[in-house]
């Protein structure tokens, strides 16, 4: 550009008439230098204008995802990312994977095998639809302009497979997409449990797809980090790993124009956050409960794990305790507190001869009395019998 304007202010120098030489080429450089002040000015407000549009689509995007969400109980599943806006199936969702990246995710159920993650475009004709199906109302209603960033290209949008297809169980804990800084760590509350992510592959747009659905730079050709001597690799993760579609993994990182550490992305993830383990109860603030859903336990010794929901290392005082069953520590030999408690017959001792003895099998034991005081009597002088024992021996006390 500063070789353009020297060539150009050094011709009107020579065919411009009316000025001198001098006064030409005065006016020439001040010009010149107002048009390169001027350009770098309008580059950089143009710059922060996209930056500006794609946050806003971003935030008009994820706003109108949780919307979805919270009308429906789950997010809406992505669309085909490679398909033009006159193509019918342009903007709608696909939960069977058929047309959209399926790639493993966190095990978040826990039953063994990796959660799914969708990867494609935000299905925005859908949503459009919805909400007017509906007559939804947005602070920001969602437009097919909405989902473009600021260079023209499509957001990307990947979700948890479990907490959009209709075929699951909607968990708000079972997020299985990993996000990472450029140091390749965790950011999320827990190591991969995003619910979604919704990237612009920013003002290089490197793998991100036109309007017109079509990859304007693939995202394979940019070196993979960790495949270059370690001393040319300044970060071990790069925008790369935002477009590769391959993986549950997406980048958040800092700005970088390092070679092999190239960041010009602008991503954004919603994950549950854990709260505080112990929760006020709505209707009565005095009181908390725990949101555990493992074991609790109460100790000063760390190292203790608890081994039933509720497990107390030492004594429990209480004026009542609420229990179907006392067992032995093994939890065998249950004792049902109904048996004592309520009026059940197999703890009556029916016959006008016998009387209660001990329970065992949660049943009454009885004893026939007569037949174990006759012809009995208690060691000692003096003493009555006031009862008989499970034993069968006499229970004797002094006469009062
Ligand atoms: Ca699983
Ligand atoms: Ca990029
Ligand atoms: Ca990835």
């Amino acid at each position: 550009m500063t070789e353009y304007l020297r060539n150009k202010s050094s011709k009107a120098c020579h065919f411009q008439a009316g000025f001198t030489l001098i006064e030409m080429c005065f006016v020439m450089l001040i010009s010149g230098l107002f048009s390169l002040t001027f350009l770098n000015y309008y580059k950089d407000y143009s710059e922060k204008q996209r930056i500006a549009a794609t946050n806003e689509a971003i935030t008009v995007s994820q706003g109108a995802v949780r919307e979805y969400l919270s009308e429906e109980g789950r997010y809406p599943c992505p669309a085909a990312p490679d398909l033009p806006v006159t193509d019918p199936m342009y903007g709608q969702p696909d939960c069977t994977g058929a047309n959209v990246a399926v790639v493993d995710g966190r095990d978040a159920d826990g039953n063994g095998t990796p959660d799914q993650v969708l990867i494609g475009a935000l299905p925005v004709k859908f949503l459009i639809q919805h909400y007017a199906d509906f007559n939804l109302e947005m602070d920001v209603p969602i437009t097919e302009a909405s989902v473009l960033d600021g260079w023209g290209q499509k957001l990307t949008y990947a979700v948890t497979r479990s907490l959009a297809d209709p075929s699951f169980v909607f968990n708000e804990r079972n997020g299985a997409i990993k996000v990472v800084d450029e140091h390749d760590e965790d950011i999320t509350p827990q190591p991969g449990n995003a619910h979604f992510v919704i990237a612009s592959h920013g003002p290089n747009g490197v793998g991100g797809y036109s309007s017109a659905g079509r990859r304007t730079e693939s995202c394979n050709p940019m070196v993979i980090p960790g495949t270059l001597p370690p001393s040319t690799v300044v970060t071990p993760v790069n925008e790369r790993d935002n477009c590769d579609y391959s993986d549950n993994k997406f980048v958040v990182g800092l700005r970088n124009n390092t070679e092999y550490s190239k960041f010009d992305d602008i991503v954004k993830f919603y994950a549950f956050q854990q709260t505080d383990l112990w929760r006020v109860a709505a209707s009565q603030d005095y009181r908390a409960y725990n949101t555990n859903t493992g074991n609790v336990g109460i100790s000063q010794d760390v190292t203790r794990v608890p081994i039933q929901r509720l497990d107390v290392d030492g004594k429990i005082q209480a004026d009542k305790i609420m229990a179907e069953k006392v067992c032995d520590n093994g939890g065998a030999d249950c004792l049902i507190i109904d048996r004592i408690t309520g009026d059940v017959p197999q703890m009556d001792c029916n016959t006008s001869d016998q009387a209660f003895g001990s329970i065992s099998n949660n049943q009454a034991n009885c004893v026939n009395y007569k037949a174990v005081i006759q012809n009995r009597s208690c060691p000692l002088p003096g003493q009555i019998v006031r009862g008989v024992r499970g034993d069968g021996t006499l229970d004797c006390v002094a006469r009062p």
